[in-house]
């Protein structure tokens, strides 16, 4: 029957391997654990794809294995997802994609995931997958271009939780003044959450509640989360809040501040670069 998904064991085609977006993904797991924020299985990513650009390596209706959801995504049914696995090491994604990765289509009803491709071991999907499901349920209400959300534990915005207080609007503004093209690049800001135990469908309703409003969120002591339409736009966010954060970090080691971009600079840039910031941070 057309459009009827149906279960086939025959697991798989790796004319896939072949894919754009699954060479991007391949490439940017490399790159974040090159980069040092994503030690063993720390980080996860998933990255909505598009039926017409999955359907050209395997059949969208074809599953190997169905996984029950304690959290219901009824707003997905049928969407498709890229989604790195769970207790999976980002350094591993490039040699074998095929048992560190895995496509999975949501079911009708929104309870379920079917797995199209990967996981050839018999894993799942990340354990933060509840927060990355809520947070692209919020920003496809506001982006419908949005796709990819990911997850790192990117050293230096650790570090400054630590040490700076977890107010969204001064945590913000420390940053923008930390280089200067921040403000252009995250004008909404940062959400940051209390901190919670991870994996858990909560820790996920909370990201997600964040996501109406941010496209990056922090978790304190833990890591970064950060949204867009294209993994480019999501590591790129996530890489310049970190860039900021290490210059907190290292400008901190070095002393007292003899200057600092001020207020009305930031606003200038503003003008300039015709970004509207969000309320309440400058002065
Ligand atoms: O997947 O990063 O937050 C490992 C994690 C959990
Ligand atoms: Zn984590």
């Amino acid at each position: 029957m057309k459009g009827m998904i149906t279960l086939d064991n025959k697991c798989c085609n790796n004319k896939i391997l072949e894919a754009p977006f699954l060479k991007e993904m391949m490439k940017v797991t490399y790159n974040m654990w090159r980069m040092g924020w994503d030690e063993r299985n720390g980080g996860n990513i998933s990255y909505l794809l598009y039926d017409d650009e999955v359907s050209k390596y395997i059949d969208t209706n074809k599953f190997t294995r169905e996984i029950k959801l304690s959290f219901p995504v009824k707003e997905l049914a049928n969407k498709i997802f890229l989604v790195t696995g769970t207790g999976k090491y980002f350094k591993n994604v490039i040699d074998s994609p095929e048992t560190n990765l895995g496509i999975v289509k949501v079911s009708e009803n929104g309870n379920s995931i079917y797995v199209l491709w990967g996981y050839e071991d018999g894993s799942s999907p990340t354990s933060e997958l509840p927060a990355h499901f809520m947070s692209h349920i919020e920003r496809l209400k506001i982006d419908k271009n949005h796709r990819v959300v990911i997850h790192t534990h990117a050293t230096n915005v650790i570090t400054m939780t630590f040490v700076h207080e977890l107010d969204e609007a001064t945590f913000t503004k420390t940053l923008w003044k930390m280089c200067t093209e921040c403000l252009v690049v995250f004008p909404d800001g940062v959400g940051i959450l209390p901190w919670m135990v991870p994996g858990s469908d909560e820790i996920g309703r909370k990201t997600a509640e964040k996501m109406k409003e941010y496209r990056l969120v922090i978790w304190p002591y833990h890591g970064i989360f950060g949204t867009g339409s294209t993994v480019d736009e999501a590591f790129g966010l996530i890489e310049t809040v970190e860039k900021a954060a290490e210059v907190y970090v290292k400008v901190h080691s070095c002393g007292q501040i003899k200057q600092e971009l001020t207020d009305e600079q930031l606003k200038e840039l503003a003008r300039e670069f015709k970004v509207i910031v969000r309320d309440g941070i400058l002065k």
